[in-house]
């Protein structure tokens, strides 16, 4: 079965993370494949998923990593299919090191990177969304009306926790 949405990270450990890129493309009913893809500890997984990228039909890649994180710019390396990088919260540097390995890439193989965490995990998926939303009116009214949602769930005033 095609998916349009490839979510790839680099341990099991950043799925809780990642996660969230799922549940929001769920929300908006857009089918994902979720793997375990390490650039260092399964080069040729990278490798193999990079290059079939294309013809597998995937129009979006999701990746995400911490610490030395390289996967989603050496997937950007290996396939035109468009990367967004998660850079996962980490314990020893909180997740700065991941931001700046992802979000620092040469000129020529762009990773459109999101924030530390979870709430970078969740706009992954939105932006996922966004971007076949471009072709895909069905989806664009979905996406509009979960961002209306999101609104008007927000309070005029704050109250006392
Ligand atoms: C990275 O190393 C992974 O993306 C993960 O965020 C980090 C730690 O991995 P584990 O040691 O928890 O497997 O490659």
């Amino acid at each position: 079965m095609t998916v349009p949405v490839g979510i790839i990270m680099g341990s099991q450990s950043d799925w809780a993370t990642m996660k969230e890129a799922a549940a929001v493309l769920d929300e908006l009913g857009v089918a994902c494949e979720t793997r375990i893809v390490s650039a260092h500890r399964t080069p040729d997984r990278l490798w193999d998923y990079g290059r079939s990228a294309v013809d597998r039909g995937l129009r979006v890649i999701i990746a995400g990593a911490g610490g030395a994180a390289h996967l989603p710019g050496m997937m950007a390396s290996k396939t035109r299919v468009p990367v967004i990088g998660v850079p996962v919260q980490t314990r020893a540097l909180n997740g700065v090191d991941s931001l700046y390995s992802i979000v620092q890439m040469p000129k020529g193989y762009p990773v459109a990177t999101m924030a530390i965490g979870a709430a970078g995990a969740a706009n992954a998926g939105l932006m996922a969304a966004a971007i076949l939303a471009l072709d895909d009116a069905a989806l664009a009214q979905r996406l509009d009306a979960w961002r209306e949602a999101l609104s008007a769930s927000i309070p005029q005033e704050p109250v006392d926790d």
